[in-house]
């Protein structure tokens, strides 16, 4: 059967999550980075939003650059950049939920970095259903986590990852087998991981500057002036790569969420929604053949205040009773005055198992 890929890349990562937060944000350049101290600061972007880019703000930049592009765009009447300093762990929170949403909807996940990951969507057998997939994913990060993100499917993880870059920010670009070499040819060699700047000049000097040209030359001649280099790139610029998905980094957990239309304190309403939670994380967990040792709920008050709770058990399980009864246990003090001292009315629950062995397959 061949491989159908999908490569999933959050936009604009650390600055979307701000923006989201932060709602005075919305709508202003957002620069992620190191204190810009009016200039004279010394350390680098780490992430610009879309806004802040079109100043020429982008990752690794110096800081005092940034500041000066933002200035430099306040003298032309347009908004200046706002400065934050990043929040890595928050961030990682935020991709550990988005990957655990996501390994219940691929065959299998490699999380690649803090926002990125591949996952092998073969079983969904054609391109067609792997847009709607896509979009199905796309469209619930979106109403679910707030943020955006691209996606590229294709025959292999470098063509999905290619895709995943070409339609940003919220893009979606399928290419099957047929349509490879076309989406290729006209790129820079750059585009293949392994030319960076120095490889790109030594193509330059022979006249090669995109995938086109770069199949021009015939294996031997690559070999013989590049060495092993060489036979990738003619490999690659064919587009073939048989790289597996390799689950390297544990989902960490797989949980689920639910917000009251209304605010409520109805025990009824609670653990009716409750029961709902705990049947969908069960339905994930079977279906990933995943076992979990950490039982954590989440309880957000009207006023925002949230509070968590977990178990850790003695051994792995996967029984869907054991969620039950040690959710339900670490919920219901939520509902009275034990943990609820001034019976406040609840926004939202959260249910989440932790602690997981990875899939089996
Ligand atoms: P990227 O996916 O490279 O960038 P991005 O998500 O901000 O933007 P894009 O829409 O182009 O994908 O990196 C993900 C996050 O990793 C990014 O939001 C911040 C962090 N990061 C750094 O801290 N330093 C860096 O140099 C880079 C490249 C990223
Ligand atoms: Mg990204």
């Amino acid at each position: 059967m061949p491989r159908i890929i999908m490569h999933l890349d959050m936009d604009a990562f650390f600055a979307a999550i701000e923006e989201r937060d932060k709602p005075r944000l919305r709508g202003r350049p957002i620069v992620i980075g190191a204190d810009p101290m009016g200039g004279r600061g010394r350390g680098v972007v780490s992430t610009a939003n879309y806004l802040a880019r079109e100043y020429g703000i982008k990752s690794a930049l110096p800081i005092s650059r940034a500041w000066k592009y933002s200035q430099q765009a306040k003298a032309e009447g347009k908004p200046e950049a706002v400065f934050l300093e990043p929040n890595i762990k928050k961030a990682e929170e935020e991709g550990d939920r988005i990957f655990s949403y996501l390994i219940t909807k691929v065959d299998t996940l490699q999380v690649a970095s803090i926002d990125e990951a591949y996952a092998d969507i073969s079983s969904v057998k054609t391109y067609k259903n792997a847009e709607e997939l896509a979009k199905e994913i796309k469209n619930h990060i979106k109403s679910k986590f707030g943020l955006t993100a691209s996606i590229g499917i294709g025959p292999n993880k470098l063509i999905a990852k290619i895709a995943s870059d070409e339609e940003k920010p919220d893009g979606l670009t399928i290419i099957p087998p047929q349509k490879v070499q076309v989406f290729l040819d006209p790129k820079s060699v750059r585009i293949i991981p392994g030319i960076g700047p120095k490889a790109e000049e030594e193509l330059a000097k022979i006249n090669i500057k995109t995938i086109k040209g770069l199949r021009s030359l015939n294996k031997e001649t690559l070999v013989k002036k590049f060495g092993k280099r060489g036979s990738d790139w003619y490999e690659k610029s064919r587009g073939q790569d048989d790289n597996p998905i390799t689950v390297d980094r544990e989902i960490k957990s797989i949980g689920k969420e639910h917000t009251f239309q209304k605010d409520t304190l109805d025990s009824g309403e609670i653990i009716d929604s409750f029961k709902k939670l705990i049947r969908s994380v069960t339905r994930s967990i079977a279906k990933k053949q995943i076992k979990f040792k950490t039982v954590a709920i989440k309880v957000r008050f009207s006023d925002f205040q949230t509070l968590t709770r977990s178990k850790t058990l003695k051994e792995y399980t996967s029984s869907a009773k054991v969620l039950e009864t040690e959710s339900l246990q670490l919920l219901l003090p939520f509902l009275d005055s034990r943990s609820n001292p001034k019976r406040k009315k609840i926004r939202l629950i959260g249910i989440r198992a932790e602690n997981l062995t990875a899939p089996l397959k």
